[in-house]
């Protein structure tokens, strides 16, 4: 594999992050998005958490409750035997025929010096307050805009679908809501750097739900918030590890070469992968070389096993000055890990 291991994965898990509140327990900290700032690198952390599961014979579930203004948290709980419930994925439920998750997300930031040893900020940066939010926030990429602030696209789930939503930050402190940019379902979108220099321009997965591949798409904007000039970029690979469906991890980095897109495939026997694209400088719609094998594969325990188990999944990764960068991915949807590798071994590594 291109990418290395830590030896003392993983970074974080559901232990090491504190619920939002008392009654609720973190069952997963995974799909965090990163960036290298100053000599810290930050991760904004997707925490999912649930209201303590009391009763064996029960399911409770969380969820923002958007009859009351403010909108406050809320739950729905059912008896395990209800023939009205199918609990068969541990990811959602489905009650008389409407879905919800099994979790609520939201995003908490954790700081580091060394990349490897991070701390986590005892109370969530972003949380669901919003309709389009009400089954919580999800898989955040961080993207710096060249101007001091950084984009923060992330996955906003609620009753009306799966979207893609963007706020921007300046220290991680504050954040500011810039509101859906892709309506349902899209999911795995990230901007690309410096817009003033190279354009407003998002890798993003669309899915219909019905007829049609679930590939990435690309898009311009004039100003962050409204896009266009949509196009399919790349597509699945029958026989090969993205074969299923792929989605855009972590914004793509300028290299001499091109854009390097690290990205996630699903492969036929449901296993999530992670590759990389090169795009075209000059016109990013041009793929030029993609991995001919995964750059990172679920294999090692903590990644096989788990609360989804065979995942690996990048929202981001940071630059070193040395050269090397390291992924930072969330595995079996339940904790993070750290992979690194040098950015000139991931080049020559595609066809
Ligand atoms: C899938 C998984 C879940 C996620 C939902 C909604 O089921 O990726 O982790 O919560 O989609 O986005």
């Amino acid at each position: 594999m291109v990418l290395k291991r830590y030896a003392d994965n993983p970074i974080l898990t559901p232990a090491d992050v504190p619920p939002s509140r008392d009654d609720y327990e973190v069952i997963g900290v995974f799909n965090a998005g990163a960036v290298r700032l100053g000599d810290e690198i930050i991760l904004l952390l997707r925490v999912a958490e649930r209201p303590v599961q009391d009763d064996p014979a029960r399911i409770r579930i969380p969820l923002l409750d958007t009859t009351v203004d403010p909108p406050k948290v809320g739950e729905l709980a059912w008896s395990l035997d209800d023939p009205d419930l199918d609990a068969s994925d541990p990811r959602g439920v489905r009650y008389k025929g409407r879905d919800y998750l099994t979790s609520m997300s939201h995003l908490r930031v954790a700081r580091s010096r060394d990349g490897y040893h991070f701390t986590v900020d005892p109370a969530p940066a972003l949380f669901p307050s919003k309709p389009y939010e009400a089954y919580g926030l999800e898989d955040p990429r961080i993207t710096p805009l060249g101007n001091g602030e950084f984009a923060v696209t992330y996955v906003a789930v609620s009753n009306w679908g799966v979207v893609t939503a963007l706020a921007t930050t300046r220290d991680f402190v504050g954040f500011e809501r810039k509101g859906v940019i892709f309506h349902p379902e899209n999911k795995n979108s990230v901007l690309f750097p410096n817009p003033k220099e190279n354009g407003w321009m998002a890798l993003h997965r669309p899915d219909s739900g019905g007829l049609g591949d679930k590939l990435v798409w690309f898009s311009r904007s004039p100003d962050g918030v409204h896009w266009g000039k949509h196009q399919p970029l790349m597509g699945l690979r029958p026989g090969m590890w993205d074969s299923v469906r792929i989605g855009a991890g972590a914004p793509p980095i300028k290299t001499e070469q091109g854009w390097l897109a690290i990205y996630h495939g699903v492969d036929d026997d449901h296993a999530y992968h992670l590759g990389a694209a090169l795009l075209d400088l000059e016109d990013p719609t041009k793929v030029l070389a993609r991995s001919p094998e995964p750059i990172l594969s679920p294999t090692a325990p903590y990644e096989t096993d788990g609360f989804f188990g065979n995942v690996v999944f990048t929202c981001g990764a940071a630059e070193m000055p040395d050269g090397r960068i390291m992924v930072y991915y969330g595995c079996a949807d339940e904790r993070m890990a750290v992979a690194e590798g040098r950015i000139e071994d991931i080049l020559e590594s595609l066809e």
